[in-house]
């Protein structure tokens, strides 16, 4: 995933026409589009290599079991043509690794989520956080999910996990955080959905929030 404008959108529409009218208008102003359950189960698996043609797809399925369905799990998505599946961290090191070396062995990256940007995650997720973190580092992640709605946490998981581990970060715009905000806590990209693609000019939006971006890098 090349870092260029540092906005990732987050494609949680319902139709597909609707989906790559969206991705079609804002290919230019994102350096990936992440896709998850509302998406894929609403129009099948095959909107994954569609959307490829806009822009990397990275495929939030936040998967959370044992070893060897991660593995069938990722398999599934990488073949599907995704770029990245996100993974959640609390499942432990051996969901994780197993998870990375499909990756590994697909050319493909894995982003661990460490807590998530939402109040409930205050409730047992924040907790585990930067364990999580470090795990995602020992095992070699590509990169962590982090909260753009809290900032500080942002640059606490950037200590953890140095330079090597990159940083994606929900939580801008309609759930308060601020994309500037979180790019000078150490996150490399920002994820935005309803404030794209809710808007009646979804590319206006996402170039404001790219100027915003290489306003503060
Ligand atoms: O709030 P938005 O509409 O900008 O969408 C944020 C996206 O990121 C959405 O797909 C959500 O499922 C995902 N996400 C979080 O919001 C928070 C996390 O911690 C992890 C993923």
């Amino acid at each position: 995933m090349e870092k260029d404008t540092r906005l990732i959108l987050a494609l949680d529409v319902l139709d597909s026409a609707e989906a790559l009218r969206i991705s079609q208008v804002v290919a230019g102003h994102v350096d990936a589009i992440k896709v998850g359950y509302p998406l894929i189960l609403a129009t099948g698996l095959g909107i994954i290599t569609e959307l490829s043609r806009y822009a990397p797809i990275i495929a939030d399925f936040k998967v959370a079991d044992i070893p060897n369905t991660n593995r069938l799990i990722c398999e599934q998505v990488f073949k599907a043509g995704a770029d990245a599946v996100i993974v959640q961290g609390f499942t432990g090191h051996d969901s994780l690794r197993t998870s990375v070396e499909v990756a590994r062995s697909n050319n493909k990256d894995i982003f661990v989520v460490t807590e998530m940007s939402h109040p409930g995650a205050l409730d047992f997720m924040q907790a585990a956080g930067e364990a999580i973190a470090k795990m995602a580092a020992d095992e070699q992640a590509s990169g962590v999910v982090a909260p753009a709605t809290r900032p500080e946490r942002v640059r606490d998981i950037r200590n953890i996990i140095g330079s090597d581990l990159t940083i994606i970060s929900p939580g801008v715009g309609t759930q308060g955080g601020s994309a500037a905000d979180a790019i000078r806590a150490g996150a490399d990209w920002v994820i935005v959905g309803r404030s794209i693609y809710q808007s009646d000019d979804p590319a206006a939006v996402a170039a404001k929030l790219v100027s915003e971006i290489k306003e503060v890098i």
